[in-house]
């Protein structure tokens, strides 16, 4: 009799210990298994970062070409520049419209261009319903100016104002993007140029100087989603300055010009961009000059994100040709082809 009651005991002793190891092993488990590995049930940043940006009230934008150049005061010898970050309704490709989070109401954002070696202030307004902050991306800004939340400075909340101050230096192309929840912010628009001249600019000058922001989207069913490479979050259309194939800028050229191109990666994937017709030569990369006894000529660059290639070449002859990306697919929308990252050089 005392034996079976012992027996019952310590079964019901191994079920409890084997119910505990189990409810241990899968805290365990999900504590440290990748990311992509845990369900959005189990991670509630996963499942924040994969909604949708909110489109109720969201105003169409009121322009339809991002880059624009941006308005400045001056106060002293200082120019004051302001950007206010909020959402818009952005047309990327005829009957495909984007919930964008932008600077100023287009995407990309305004165009800052300043001479090196100009006091610059940037009064940054947060339109937005989440925090931001902005990043001056390769400009040799002091520490507290670098727009790193809480490590250089408090995020911007949202209806707050935050006054960047710096010297413009060193000349070459650059962008700025925040740097708050980049993965959704800089994905649905938040980035724009910023190009400074050397004094007396540049030298040969070009006839045609153009930047080219490179971005994908995730659009589906008229909702937009951040663009997450590698969460199943891919996105499926793709933009040249906020504008995909064929709404892309077509820029006209003449034969004997010297052309500039400022490509910049402001999404998360490589983008090999293919010019036809005329090889390029690198004159600089990631704002610096390139020494020309190391100017290599190539026909593909690959821009990466983050990455600034500028290119320059002389066109021999006229045509209609074509600068795209060499990934195929990032020249679909929707799977539709052509379209994405393509657009035409018009030599006359
Ligand atoms: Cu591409």
């Amino acid at each position: 009799m005392k034996q079976k009651f012992y027996n019952k005991f310590i079964i019901l002793f191994v079920i409890i210990g084997v119910v505990l190891a189990g409810m241990l092993y899968n805290k365990y488990r999900t504590a440290g298994a990748p990311a992509q590995l845990t369900t959005v049930n189990e991670n509630s940043d996963a499942a924040k970062a994969m909604e949708a940006i909110p489109a109720k009230g969201v105003p169409m934008a009121t322009q339809t070409q991002g880059l624009q150049p941006l308005p400045y005061t001056m106060d002293g010898t200082t120019k004051v520049f302001h950007l206010t970050a909020e959402p818009i309704r952005w047309e990327i490709v005829k009957g495909t419209i984007a919930t964008a989070w932008t600077y100023n109401g287009t995407v990309p954002g305004p165009l800052i261009h300043v001479t090196e070696g100009d006091n610059v202030r940037i009064i940054v307004k947060n339109e937005l319903p989440e925090p931001t902050t902005i990043h001056w991306h390769g400009i040799q800004v002091p520490n507290n100016m670098d727009g790193i939340p809480d490590i250089t400075q408090k995020p911007i909340q949202p209806g707050q104002s935050f006054t960047y101050e710096f010297v413009a230096k060193p000349a070459g192309t650059y962008w700025y993007h925040s740097h708050f929840n980049p993965d959704k912010q800089v994905s649905v628009g938040l980035s724009g140029a910023f190009i400074i001249d050397p004094p007396g600019g540049l030298n040969p000058k070009p006839d045609v100087d153009q930047v080219l922001m490179l971005n994908e989207w995730r659009i589906i069913d008229g909702q937009t989603y951040a663009a997450m490479p590698a969460t199943g979050m891919d996105g499926n259309f793709f933009t040249i300055n906020g504008k995909s194939y064929p709404e892309t800028q077509q820029l006209n050229v003449k034969v004997g010009q010297l052309v500039r191109l400022r490509f910049i990666g402001t999404g998360q994937m490589i983008h090999p961009m293919h010019l036809h017709g005329f090889p390029f030569t690198i004159v600089a990369t990631d704002g610096n000059d390139v020494p020309q006894s190391a100017q290599i000529m190539k026909d593909t660059v690959e821009v990466g994100p983050g990455e600034r290639y500028d290119v320059q070449f002389t066109p021999d002859r006229p045509g209609k040709w074509l600068l795209h990306c060499h990934i195929s697919h990032h020249t679909t929308n929707d799977h539709k082809d052509p379209g994405g990252l393509m657009m035409i050089i018009n030599v006359t």
